[in-house]
């Protein structure tokens, strides 16, 4: 049940999620805005106009994360900070936001991770087809470049992409994210435009040699047959590979997943030569987000059908399942390592509930506990697992659910932005301390 010494610890928050100041210091308009605003498309109509107001606040932010005693902080650039139309004049404000933030942390002792692509794309160049034009991913390109030259000497970890699969499925195959598209043939293209957007970020950063480590993090849902039919195991297969494999085998292999023609026939038209070479081009490390499973049985056709949990969910309805941390990632190192791993995003929503300037988020601790002594198990079993992010540092903007779903660790009462840590971040302060050890697994 013990960490390595130099584990890292983090806590993670995103862009359009926390910042708010949506229309300062030159900022341009994002899928995320527009999509907020549409009626509809977000629970309550919420948008993150407002946010956690950390654009104002994160002074106040870095100081939490510094009392919580952690090593790390991950958070994403804006795209349309720095680029307000997605391409041409540079915003140097928006640059000059970052800056301020990344100095605040170097001042604390906190090492600065950035995602540059956590779904805020620029809503000018989704004028132009988003993630269906081949183009987008060349602007992606540039933008990092911006980005890597100017604050390339004081980061410690890139992330190109934040979860592919969510900017590719939900924003293009069902609709449920910004720009809210539906097509599910379609989706493939903006999955392999995401793609090829990370490889040229890759080629564009090897080409600055710059000695901070760069990966990509992918949502990983281990999937697990419903029983051992040959019809239910052939069903997780196909899930399996939609989920995961689409994204896991491009980057690590430089193809997509041969044993699935029937998603192949869609992508095969975006894909041009060399783009799977970019794609699988070397990474430093994977970042997995890990949140719940998937039990998988298969339909009247042999498709893949999600059946109901077995166990307690959380506020998003997501099974907790621990374990599934553990096969995962022996899992992904069998398969795809030897590649270093962090957890770049774990935790969970619960109902929390504010009483007496506390919050007793019990669930929130047990979830993060078992998961810790998961994560703990596979380091023992081998695993080459170096980090561990917390989502989130703050109650945020939870995308189609608005402010409903609390991920944080620290309350925020969206009134007043008044910050209060739950008994989780308590708890976590005491664990990173060794004050609190971890229990076995039961
Ligand atoms: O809030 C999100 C985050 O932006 C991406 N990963 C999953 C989290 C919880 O849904």
């Amino acid at each position: 049940m013990r960490f390595p010494d130099d584990f890292l610890w983090g806590v993670a928050t995103a862009s359009y999620q926390i910042e708010g100041a949506f229309n300062e210091d030159g900022r341009g308009e994002s899928i995320w805005d527009r999509f907020s605003k549409t009626p509809g498309k977000v629970l309550h109509g919420h948008t993150g106009d407002v946010a956690c107001n950390h654009y104002h606040l994160y002074k106040e932010d870095v100081a939490l994360i510094k009392d919580l005693g952690v090593d790390s902080y991950r958070f994403s650039i804006a795209w349309p900070r720095i680029l307000p139309q997605g391409s041409g004049s540079v915003n140097q404000k928006g640059l000059d936001f970052y800056k301020r933030l990344v100095d605040e942390l170097l001042a604390n002792g906190i090492k600065p991770a950035a995602t540059l692509y956590h779904w805020d794309l620029p809503q000018m160049l989704e004028n132009h087809g988003g993630w269906l034009n081949r183009d987008t991913a060349k602007h992606f390109q540039d933008y990092a470049q911006i980005v890597f030259e100017s604050l390339g000497d004081v980061i410690d970890s890139w992330i190109t992409l934040n979860e592919p699969w969510c900017s590719a499925y939900l924003g293009y195959g069902n609709g449920h994210h910004a720009p809210g598209r539906q097509s599910f043939a379609e989706h493939f293209g903006a999955a392999h435009h995401l793609l090829l957007a990370h490889g040229l970020a890759l080629q564009a950063y090897k080409q600055l040699n710059l000695s901070a480590e760069i990966g990509i993090t992918l949502n990983l849902i281990p999937q697990y047959p419903a029983s051992s039919k040959p019809a239910d195991i052939d069903a997780t297969r196909q899930a399996d590979g939609f989920q995961n494999r689409w994204y896991l085998d491009p980057v690590f292999k430089g193809h997509y997943p041969q044993d699935l023609p029937e998603f192949l026939i869609y992508v095969d038209p975006y894909v041009q030569e060399q783009d799977l070479k970019l794609i699988s081009a070397p990474i430093d490390f994977l970042g997995i987000n890990f949140y719940s499973r998937a039990i998988i049985a298969a339909d009247q056709t042999g498709k893949p059908q999600s059946q109901p949990a077995q166990y307690p969910v959380t506020a998003m309805g997501w099974e907790v399942y621990p374990q599934g941390l553990y096969d995962l990632l022996l899992r992904v190192h069998r398969d795809y390592g030897p590649i270093p791993l962090y957890i770049t995003e774990n935790g969970a929503a619960f109902h929390d509930i504010l009483e007496q300037g506390q919050v007793a988020d019990k669930e929130r601790i047990n979830y993060l506990e078992a998961h810790f002594a998961q994560a703990a198990r596979a380091i023992a079993a081998g695993v080459p697992l170096k980090g561990y992010f917390l989502w989130s540092l703050l109650d945020n903007f939870e995308w189609a659910f608005g402010y409903e779903r609390r991920f944080g660790i620290i309350y925020v009462d969206f009134e007043t932005q008044q910050r209060i840590l739950k008994d989780s971040a308590k708890w976590f302060k005491l664990f990173k301390k060794g004050v609190v050890k971890l229990s076995p697994i039961s």
